[in-house]
C-alpha cells in the first residue's frame, strides 16, 4: 500500500497524448507506421523531448537514441527508477504497442507534478531505440546495447534494407546523442504495456502481473537453387526455391505446434532475388523465428530446424543457409518488482492474473541488469502489430494507475 491510495492519473490527458502522437506516421487505416529512426520517429521524439521538458525533466540522449528524462528525488545518491517503453512501431503498427507505456511513465510525472509529490529516489522515463527490430536488427536494440549485449559500434554499422546505417539514420533526425550508451543507471525498471494477446481480455481481467517473458530466437536464410525456364523445365529436374521455403514454412509451423502450447514459430519476411513469372525462383532471402518460455524448448526447435533444413535441401538438390542472428534467453522477472505491481493493482482493485510475455520488451533487456517486472492491460481482441490493433481508454488508465502506485512504492512517494 502506498502512502498515496487515492492518488490518480489523469485518464483524459493520457489518452489524448496517446491520440495526438498517433498522428506521427498516421495511416489511412487508422494505424502509424514509425518505422525507427524513420523521420516520423524524429517528430515523435522531438514531441516526447518538449512534452517532457515541460514537465520539468531533464533529458538526455545517447549515442543510440535512447532518450532518458530524470525527475530529481529527494536522495540524489540513490540510482532513479526507470520507467518507460518504445516509441517506435511496427510497418503495419498501431497506436498503442509501445506508446502506451511511454507515454504513462510521462503521465506518471505529470500526475506527480499536479499533486507536487515528490520522490525518495529519482525518476527516469525512457524512450528505448527501435524496439521493434523491424527496420534494423536486432528487435530490443537500444536497451540490448544499454545493457552490454551489443556494442554501440556494432549496432551502428547495422544496415536496412535499404543498406542505410544506423548511425545515418540517427544523424538524420538528429538523435546520435552525446551521452554513452549504458552510462545511465537504474535501481530498477517497470514496463507498462499492452498484452498484445487474448488472455486479459477473454478473462475479463483488467492487470497482467508479468512474471516471466518468452524467449526468443532469431534467423536470417538464404536458399540457394537454380533459375531455368518455367515451361520447359520438367518437374523432377527443378531445384526451386520457392517451393523449398514453403515446405520450410510448413515444417516451422509444425514444429511449433508440435512442441505447443508453449511454442510457436513464425516466417515474416521472404524475399525472391530476381523474382519473374516464368522463371523457377533460384534464391530467396528469409527471416525465421521461434519462441518459448522454456530454454529446453527453443533448444529442441532449435535441432529440430536444422534436421528439417538438412533433409529438405538434400531432397531438392538446393542450398539452404540459415544464420542464427539474436537469441534471448527466456526472462524471470524480480519478485520484488512483480509483488509491487501486484500491491498497486490490489490497492486500487483491479483484477489481476500472473502473465507470461508472448512478445518482446525492452523490459526484458533490463531485467538483465536491475530488478524489473511489466505490467499488461488488455488490447482490443488482443491484436497487435496491425493497424487495427486497439484499446479501452479506462484500461490505459487502469494500467498507467498500477504504474503510478508501482513506482510510488519502489521510489518512496510522499507529499512534498
Ligand atoms: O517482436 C516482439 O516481440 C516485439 O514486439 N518487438
Ligand atoms: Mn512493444
Ligand atoms: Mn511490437
Amino acid at each position: 500500500m502506498t502512502a498515496l491510495p487515492n492518488l490518480r492519473i489523469d485518464a483524459d490527458r493520457l489518452w489524448d497524448t496517446i491520440m495526438e502522437t498517433a498522428r506521427f506516421g498516421a495511416t489511412p487505416k487508422g494505424g502509424v507506421r514509425r518505422l525507427t529512426l524513420s523521420k516520423e520517429d524524429g517528430q515523435v521524439r522531438d514531441w516526447f523531448r518538449a512534452a517532457c521538458e515541460e514537465a520539468g525533466l531533464t533529458v538526455t540522449v545517447d549515442t543510440l537514441g535512447n532518450m532518458f528524462a530524470l525527475r530529481p528525488g529527494q536522495d540524489m545518491t540513490k540510482a532513479p527508477l526507470g520507467f518507460g517503453s518504445h516509441l517506435d512501431t511496427q510497418p503495419t503498427g498501431g497506436k498503442f504497442d509501445g506508446v502506451l507505456g511511454t507515454l504513462a511513465a510521462l503521465e506518471v510525472v505529470r500526475t506527480l507534478n499536479d499533486a507536487g509529490i515528490a520522490t525518495e529516489a529519482p525518476l527516469c522515463v525512457c524512450n528505448w531505440t527501435n524496439e521493434e527490430g523491424s527496420r534494423f536488427t536486432p528487435a530490443l536494440m537500444g536497451s540490448l546495447a544499454h545493457v552490454g549485449d551489443f556494442t554501440a559500434e556494432d549496432i551502428l554499422a547495422r544496415r536496412d534494407a535499404g543498406v542505410i546505417t544506423v548511425g545515418e539514420a540517427l544523424d538524420a533526425i538528429g538523435y546520435r546523442g552525446p551521452a554513452t550508451v549504458g552510462a545511465q543507471t537504474f535501481s530498477g525498471f517497470v514496463e507498462l504495456h499492452i498484452e498484445q494477446g487474448p488472455i486479459l481480455e477473454a478473462e475479463g481481467k483488467t492487470i497482467g502481473v508479468v512474471e516471466h517473458g518468452q524467449g526468443i530466437v532469431w534467423y536470417d536464410g538464404r536458399i540457394t537453387g537454380f533459375e531455368s525456364h518455367a515451361g520447359s523445365t520438367p518437374m523432377h529436374l527443378r531445384r526451386d526455391a520457392l517451393a523449398t521455403l514453403s515446405e520450410l514454412v510448413l515444417a516451422i509451423e509444425a514444429l511449433a505446434v508440435q512442441h505447443g502450447p508453449n511454442a510457436v514459430g513464425t516466417v515474416g519476411e521472404a524475399v525472391i532475388a530476381t523474382p519473374s513469372r516464368n522463371v523457377i525462383p533460384g534464391e530467396i532471402t528469409f527471416s525465421t523465428e521461434f519462441r518459448s518460455p522454456d530454454a529446453g524448448t527453443l533448444e529442441t526447435l532449435h535441432q529440430g530446424l536444422q534436421a528439417k533444413i538438412a533433409e529438405i535441401a538434400a531432397r531438392r538438390r538446393v542450398k539452404i543457409a540459415l544464420d542464427l542472428i539474436w537469441r534471448k534467453e527466456p526472462t524471470h522477472f524480480d519478485p520484488t518488482v512483480i509483488a509491487a505491481v501486484r500491491g498497486a493493482a490490489e490497492t486500487l482493485g483491479l483484477s489481476n492474473r500472473p502473465m507470461i510475455s508472448g512478445a518482446g520488451h525492452d523490459a526484458f533487456s533490463l531485467a538483465g541488469i536491475v530488478p524489473t517486472a511489466m505490467i499488461f492491460v488488455p488490447c482490443k481482441d488482443g491484436v497487435s502489430h496491425n493497424e487495427l490493433e486497439s484499446a479501452e481508454k479506462s484500461d490505459c488508465a487502469a494500467g498507467a494507475d498500477v504504474l503510478l502506485h508501482t513506482v510510488l512504492t519502489l521510489a518512496g512517494g510522499r507529499p512534498a
